[in-house]
């Protein structure tokens, strides 16, 4: 039991929401892959979930034509998550079809990055307990015509070509995106003065 918590104190302080110091390679290869894998058992179960895990939320070209920047920003705010990170860009079709590499064969995949690269998009990094799981959670369903009310999605749109907001699917997907949009030096490590009013941690 006490190597189990050990083991995953390590996860939490060496791996997990840490995506500007990768630091598994200070580990032998036989320990990396036993930590990927606890990584990737807390993408899907969030068993292990850190309070400084983070993950890349994007406002889309129609959220920021729409002027839904705020709105957006406050519903994270008010959960109780910590704005680590953000700029606002015009993306690249080569930076998209980083981001959105997966989906690279599907048929909407043209029309996808021809409407994330048409205007500004605002993109933030936020912090706090399970904030992947949750914020997936709080953005709703890709489809607005799924989404429940309540969620950014399910509140602000209603077709899946423009839902306004983006928001990382998975811890490990959280730090490939967050390496993507931004360097380390622009990510901000502070103190917030509430943040035992957010979490015992
Ligand atoms: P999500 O953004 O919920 O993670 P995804 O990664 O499957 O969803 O897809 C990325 C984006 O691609 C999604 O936000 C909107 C667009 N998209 C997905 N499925 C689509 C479809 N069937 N038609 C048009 N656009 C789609
Ligand atoms: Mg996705």
């Amino acid at each position: 039991m006490l190597q189990r918590r050990l083991f995953h104190k390590i996860v939490q302080q060496f791996y997990l929401g840490h995506p500007e110091t990768s630091r598994l390679s200070r580990f032998p290869p036989s320990l990396q892959l036993g930590l990927r894998s606890a990584c990737h058992r807390s993408k899907t179960t969030s068993a292990f979930p850190d309070v400084r895990e983070r993950t890349l939320i994007a406002v889309k070209p129609d959220g920021v034509q729409r002027r839904l920047v705020g709105q957006i920003i406050q519903r994270f705010e008010q959960r109780g998550f910590k704005l680590v990170g953000l700029r606002m860009l015009q993306a690249s079709e080569d930076l998209l079809s980083e981001h959105y590499g997966e989906l690279r064969t599907k048929s909407f995949y043209h029309s996808l990055v021809r409407y994330m690269t048409s205007g500004p998009i605002v993109v933030m990094v936020w912090e706090g307990h399970n904030v992947v799981q949750t914020s997936r959670s709080m953005v709703g369903h890709t489809n607005p015509a799924e989404a429940m009310a309540g969620t950014v999605r399910g509140d602000f749109s209603i077709h899946v070509s423009r839902n306004v907001v983006h928001a990382s699917d998975s811890v490990e997907g959280a730090q490939r995106e967050i390496q993507l949009w931004f360097q380390a030096k622009d990510l901000l490590d502070w103190d917030c003065n509430d943040k035992s009013s957010t979490s015992e941690k």
